[in-house]
């Protein structure tokens, strides 16, 4: 204990001093091109000894700005200590020269295990919110606090395992023999469709599984540029794979669960995936019924949408709907600079759309930053609000005064920090 607590109090400083930097946004093409033409171990040695830190101590601060309530729950000091235990092994090598190769060497294996410890992140902070659920209920002030959060925390995660996943891929001595033209995790021309077809084939192993029945897919491409020509993305497949996965479990269960019973059968769901000069964008449509617009938020809501694992049958598995799989979609999809939105008609269907840059030199990594903005949402109380209502419940009716400030226009609750003094 006397350890840790000497461990923490010797590397504040440096926490402090590493999340005075912003973080150093890539493009796909960045990645690309530092990764084909003869890469070199020490340049990337280099920019990662020193962006890792910083991005990690970035998120390090803001995970201290949670209220205290969700900050003591026992999740939530594991995950912390992983991030510290991560940061403090990557400090070894602020002073090791890159001409060392035993450096390299050390390095590589290093970022192997910290991705390892950071596996379990997500699960591991979902039960962080359902232990603060279980104590202090559903708080809308306390949603909207880790919405924001978890979106930056997330991100940040994302961010950080692409960097050690292109290191360790394009230096490490298991080069992925399955996909020789891959640049570490990227895909230089990576077939949409494919990936779609891939995805639609796995979620309806786990829809049949859980259903016993599944709808179809039908694929349509429409490539602006290029017609006739399939589209091709310079992307990462597995982060497609992921976003499209999640979609395509939500229109299955929703197709099967209102379809179920119907002479006609399961209506199939469509796919489609087009180019244009901006945008490369992969509509997933369904027939499943729809959701009310003012549900539609729900859906991305990880408080709102965390609960306690549903106990399932042995070998049964979960098609939708118990975790955190739409918000990290898009955060995904926004990872670089694209979008996933969901356009539903209830009583008819839903429209997922997952945005892409056309270009890979116009998707840069959109990265949260630690600064006084953003210390501000947590530090701010929410405007009251100023729209109608349709209770008719008698209102406090106390007309502005001009002498009174709004809560936004009053000094912060809590002193501005000094670390920010000078930003
Ligand atoms: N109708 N439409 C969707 C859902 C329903 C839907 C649904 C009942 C709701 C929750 C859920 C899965 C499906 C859809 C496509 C989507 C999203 C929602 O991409 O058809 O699990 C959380």
């Amino acid at each position: 204990m006397r350890i840790l607590t000497s461990l923490l109090k010797n590397t504040n400083p440096k926490i402090e001093y590493y999340s005075r930097f912003s973080p150093s946004p890539l493009s796909i093409k960045q990645f690309l091109d530092f990764g084909r033409d003869n890469a070199c171990e020490k340049t990337s040695y280099m920019f990662l000894r020193k962006e890792l830190p910083v991005r990690l101590a970035n998120t390090m601060r803001e995970v201290n700005l949670l209220p205290d309530n969700l900050l003591s729950q026992p999740s939530v000091r594991l995950v912390q200590k992983w991030y510290m235990q991560s940061f403090v092994e990557l400090l070894d090598y602020e002073n090791r020269k890159p001409e060392d190769s035993r450096a390299l060497n050390d390095f590589l294996e290093l970022l192997i295990e910290i991705r390892n410890r950071h596996n379990d992140v997500v699960p591991t902070m979902a039960q962080g919110v359902i232990e603060y659920k279980e104590k202090f209920g559903f708080d809308p002030f306390i949603s909207s606090n880790i919405q924001y959060f978890l979106d930056r925390f997330y991100t940040n995660r994302i961010s950080f395992r692409m960097l050690i996943n292109q290191h360790t891929l394009l230096f490490g001595n298991d080069t992925n023999p399955a996909h020789p033209k891959h640049i570490g995790s990227i895909d230089p021309t990576c077939s949409v469709a494919e990936v779609v077809s891939d995805a639609y084939d796995t979620a309806k192993m786990l829809c049949e599984k859980y259903y016993l029945d599944a709808p179809a897919l039908k694929i349509e491409e429409f490539n602006m540029k290029a017609p006739k020509k399939p589209i091709q993305a310079v992307y990462v497949p597995s982060h497609l794979f992921h976003m499209l996965f999640e979609l395509f479990k939500n229109s299955m269960r929703a197709t099967v669960e209102l379809h179920e019973n119907s002479k006609e059968g399961l209506p199939p769901v469509k796919a489609k995936v087009t180019l244009g000069k901006e945008d490369l964008s992969i509509k997933i449509s369904d027939s499943g019924g729809g959701v009310p617009l003012r549900k539609i938020d729900r859906l991305f809501n990880y408080m709102y949408s965390t609960a306690p694992t549903p106990s399932l049958e042995p070998g049964a598995v979960p098609l939708a709907g118990f975790g955190y799989g739409l918000p990290i979609s898009r955060l995904y999809a926004r990872y670089f600079q694209g979008d996933l939105k969901l356009y539903s008609m209830e009583g008819v269907g839903t429209d997922a759309v997952i945005y892409l840059k056309a270009l890979s030199s116009e998707s840069f990594e959109r990265l949260p930053v630690f600064n006084k903005s953003a210390w501000r949402h947590y530090k701010t109380s929410p405007e009251a609000d100023d729209w109608s209502n349709p209770s008719r419940e008698p209102r406090d009716a106390t007309p502005p005064d001009a002498n009174t400030k709004k809560s936004s226009e009053l000094p912060h609750p809590v002193g501005s920090p000094p670390f920010l003094a000078s930003l």
